[in-house]
């Protein structure tokens, strides 16, 4: 009774089961005891709060749908994204971590690895022993990640790797990262690159009014030697980084629910105590309009995640529907903040409330992972069969 009541407009509940339920309410009660008391703090403080690693392994954030044979929870999709909601409704930083160590390192070093790297690094990952990061990104190709120019070439045992990334979410801290370079004939693939190695460093970007408790980074790889059993073997081309991607793409896509959850919930307790006129904010019409449309965006939003959990759980999830989703429940979840500060009125810009941080950092959300526009591009080219790209 004492776990932030979410709202369930549409019984929502009713089709979950009760391991969904118990795996959601583990990960609500650990952001109410251990993230939600210290996150605007180190917000303001532009810090990752490390402390809470061994936490987001404990229930499982860290590859909930890895194998257990792995280290992983062995959990389904529909439990992925509910642990997802349940970390965002925190912070969408500390979110991103999971994200990031989940389905851009731990997948695919299961999905693209040797048994050996599998063996190698994925228990570690699980248990938040180490933490890795994905680069794709380069300063000259965000949404066009094809055209990076990051690359590497045979020499002896090693391939010899050179270029930048750019944005790289865990990167100042991370023990590993998944780099995506280019051999000599210009094919993508993905390697492992490990703190230490000479030549390799990531520098830390400052100055982000955004997910400010998530460090982000560069890495900058200047003749790096990686050893050859680093390359991940079991996919290249473009849509190996990309099938990564629908796995973050679909967890953000229920991620977002939560930070729109928690603005609601907010702005709804306010408005009924919060007296102007002689009576409460939220009876007045214009305020009604404002919860009345984020309740019902909620629920819509809810019934998309739950949708696409399913046709994921049944392996028939397409790229597309998820970009969908992603867009979708992003573009909700900001709106959703945008108004909720304004229930507020001055109190809403503060950091006695989360909403701000929550807006703030969904403009990131928005961003990344294929921005609102390439998502919506995504849907054009999956109806038209025409692709706006090239
Ligand atoms: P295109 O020619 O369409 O595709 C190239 C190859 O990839 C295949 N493919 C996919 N495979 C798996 N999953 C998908 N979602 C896929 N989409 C495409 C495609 O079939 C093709 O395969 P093949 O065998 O024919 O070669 O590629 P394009 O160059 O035209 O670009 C397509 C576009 C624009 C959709 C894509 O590049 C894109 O999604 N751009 C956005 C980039 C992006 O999302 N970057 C994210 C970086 S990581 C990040 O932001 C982490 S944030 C931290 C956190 O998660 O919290
Ligand atoms: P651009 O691609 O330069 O886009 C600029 C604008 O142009 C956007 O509005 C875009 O929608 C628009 N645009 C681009 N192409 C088209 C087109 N064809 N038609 C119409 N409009 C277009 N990346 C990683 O690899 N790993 C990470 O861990 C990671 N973490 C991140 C963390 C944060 C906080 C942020 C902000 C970003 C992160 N990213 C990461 C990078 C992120 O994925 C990119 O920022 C994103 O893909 C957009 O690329 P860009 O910033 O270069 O923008």
């Amino acid at each position: 009774p004492d776990l932030f009541q979410a709202p369930d407009y549409y019984q929502i509940d009713d089709l979950l089961s009760d391991e969904h339920k118990m795996v959601r309410d583990a990960a609500r009660s650990w952001v109410k005891r251990e993230v939600s008391p210290i996150i605007e703090e180190y917000a303001q403080r532009a810090e990752f709060p490390k402390q809470i690693i061994k936490g987001l392994a404990d229930i499982g954030a860290f590859g909930p749908y890895i194998p257990q044979e792995y280290g992983g929870a062995g959990l389904d999709q529909i439990s992925y994204g509910l642990i997802m909601q349940e970390i965002e409704r925190g912070d969408s930083g500390v979110r991103s971590t999971a994200s990031v160590q989940s389905s851009l390192v731990m997948y695919p070093i299961f999905k693209y690895g040797t048994e050996a790297q599998r063996k190698k690094y994925l228990p570690k990952l699980a248990s938040g022993e180490f933490m890795g990061c994905f680069g794709l990104t380069e300063p000259d190709h965000g949404s066009n990640p094809g055209g990076m120019t990051t690359n590497f070439k045979e020499e002896g045992e090693y391939y010899v790797l050179n270029g930048a990334k750019l944005w790289i979410s865990n990167a100042p801290f991370a023990d590993l990262a998944v780099v995506w370079a280019k051999d000599a004939s210009g094919r993508i693939h993905g390697l492992i690159v490990e703190r230490g190695m000479e030549g390799f460093t990531t520098p830390e970007t400052h100055n982000k009014w955004s997910l400010r408790a998530s460090a982000t980074g560069e890495l900058i790889f200047d003749n790096v030697k990686v050893p050859k059993e680093n390359l991940l073997p079991g996919k290249s081309g473009l849509g190996a980084p990309l099938g990564c991607l629908d796995s973050a793409r679909f967890g953000i896509a229920w991620g977002a629910i939560g930070a729109a959850m928690d603005c609601y919930d907010t702005a709804l307790r306010y408005a009924k105590e919060r007296i102007q006129f002689d009576k409460p904010i939220g009876g007045t019409q214009l305020q009604q309009k404002k919860l009345a449309e984020m309740i019902t965006e909620i629920t819509k939003a809810q019934l998309l995640a739950w949708r696409l959990g399913v046709l994921r759980d049944q392996g028939k999830a397409t790229s597309a529907q998820i970009s969908m989703a992603k867009r979708n429940n992003v573009d909700m979840a900001i709106k959703i903040a945008r108004e909720a500060r304004q229930i507020l009125g001055g109190m809403g810009i503060t950091g006695e409330y989360s909403i701000m941080r929550h807006m703030m950092n969904l403009e990131s959300v928005i961003t990344y992972e294929g921005t609102h526009d390439i998502h919506l591009l995504i849907t054009g080219m999956d109806i038209t069969g025409l692709s706006a790209f090239s």
